[in-house]
């Protein structure tokens, strides 16, 4: 009897019937459903039990996709402004937030303003957020408005040190690896000795560098007669900064158009990366062109998209499938021709089809060639640090398509792994040239190996 029940629903889903169809969601059957639904996407009805779907299953992309094919009257505007939000499409986030108008969604609002850097407009809304919310979810917002009038005063006064901003940077790797609490009035002894050595590896400094910072300690330690634990961290940031000598590099933007080629794996961080170089460029008058060479998903190009809103500068972009060499071709003799500084390109990773990735990779950089012989000027390498070592493994698969002539090390904000820059440049001995420090549009610092010691130390 039930089962001959839930074959008649079935039947009646296929069809196309909504009671039938979210009677087979209610019962868990979700896959078949969705298949179903997307069968009958054409029908507004049943298009909007599938965007709910997919929202439902967070599955952000496919319901972007529905939002942008059949226009914005899917699901709620709270719904939509999260999976805007989730695609990085802020603009139409911002706009759906502000639809929804509760102070949830106007402290959203100010967020995505805040983190896109128009901290003037961030500012007015979390303070309208803070005035409607219930006393119990004012803190953060009130934290963020701190932050924010912090970055409007900082800004006019000029930012804060770089030791500062690596300092917040590294809270997690310090938390992490505790060499501050590690070096406070201790005996000097192989126990300490041997804890050093496994913070160092805690923080992802690598198991053979970690032990030769700490033979090297010893022996320094014994020469200079050191008997306070206190005393043995100057000679730890010594070593480091010896280990890191040469690995400073400045982005290197020779010719007219120069070319910057952006590679890395998936969410490593290029997209944001490429935005806060291209903002530090307009910022110093130079003329930007962004090229989309991320075809593999539309939600790539969408979001390189509102960094160059963000940035002010131009865009190069196809369709979603297109041949990334393509869009390059385009992008350099547009550049060409009407005068460009600099020319970006976002490239795709997925690395899990490396022989395609590598092809591609190369294919890119003979586009480039042929029109401009001396370019790329720079081929960067985005490496998340909170992978830490991982991320060496997979710079060395880059290497092996292109001449990767930099890297920039991302999220050094939130890893508890801050000690893998060493490991890499170690590794690698590419030079490193920027280092991410927040998701904000000016969270981007040239790399400085003194700085990055004394903060890593502290
Ligand atoms: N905290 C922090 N987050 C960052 C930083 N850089 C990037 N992110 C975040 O990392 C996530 C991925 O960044 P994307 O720029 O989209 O990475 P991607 O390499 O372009 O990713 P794909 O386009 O998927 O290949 C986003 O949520 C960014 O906001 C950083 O320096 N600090
Ligand atoms: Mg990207």
């Amino acid at each position: 009897m039930i089962f001959f029940k839930r074959s008649e629903t079935e039947k009646r889903a296929k069809k196309g019937d909504k009671s039938a169809i979210l009677e087979l969601i209610r019962k868990g059957k979700k896959d078949l459903a969705r298949k179903l639904l997307e069968n009958y996407e054409e029908n507004e009805d049943l298009r909007k039990v599938l965007f709910d779907l997919y929202y439902e299953e967070d599955n952000y992309l496919q319901a972007y996709r529905l939002l942008e094919k059949y226009g914005g009257e899917l699901g709620t505007a709270r719904k939509r402004a999260e999976v805007y939000e989730r695609v990085g499409n802020h603009a139409l986030a911002l706009e759906e937030y502000l639809k929804v108008g509760d102070w949830e969604s106007i402290s959203k609002a100010g967020n995505i303003c805040r983190l896109t850097g128009n901290y003037q407009k961030a500012l007015e809304l979390l303070r309208r957020a803070l005035s409607i919310a219930p006393p119990s979810a004012r803190q953060p917002i009130e934290e963020k408005i701190e932050e924010v009038r912090e970055r409007l005063g900082l800004e006019e006064k000029k930012k804060e040190s770089l030791l500062e901003k690596f300092r917040k940077g590294l809270t997690k790797t310090r938390e992490a690896v505790e060499l501050g609490v590690l070096f406070k009035g201790r005996k000097v002894d192989e126990e300490l000795f041997d804890e050093l050595e496994e913070v160092l590896v805690r923080a992802d400094v690598g198991v053979k560098t970690s032990l030769s910072i700490v033979e090297d300690l010893k022996k320094t330690a014994v020469r200079k007669n050191i008997r306070v634990s206190d005393d043995l961290k100057e000679e730890t940031k010594r070593i480091l900064k010896g280990i890191l000598k040469g690995s400073e590099g400045k982005l290197n933007l020779q010719g007219k158009p120069s070319v910057l080629l952006v590679l890395g794996v998936n969410g490593s961080g290029k997209t944001t990366t490429i935005g806060k170089i291209a903002k530090r460029l307009t910022d110093q008058g130079k003329k930007v062109l962004l090229v989309a060479g991320d075809t593999f998903r539309a939600a790539a190009v969408e979001q390189l998209e509102a960094w160059s809103s963000r940035a002010g500068t131009s865009i190069v972009k196809k369709e979603e499938g297109s041949d990334p060499a393509s869009v390059v071709y385009e992008g350099i003799s547009r550049a060409v021709e009407e005068g460009y500084d600099t020319v970006i390109v976002d490239t795709a990773g997925r690395l899990h089809t490396k022989e395609p990735l590598i092809n591609e990779l190369r294919k890119i950089k003979k586009v480039v060639q042929k029109l401009l012989p001396q370019q790329p000027s720079e081929v960067l390498l985005v490496l998340d640090s909170t992978i830490g070592q991982n991320s060496i493994q997979q710079a060395k698969i880059f290497k092996e398509a292109l001449d990767i002539t930099g890297i920039a090390i991302t999220k050094l904000d939130g890893s508890a792994k801050g000690g893998s820059l060493i490991a890499i440049w170690k590794e690698l001995r590419i030079p490193i040239k920027l280092v991410g420090v927040g998701e904000g549009i000016y969270d981007l610092e040239d790399f400085k190996a003194e700085e990055y010691v004394e903060a890593l130390v502290e």
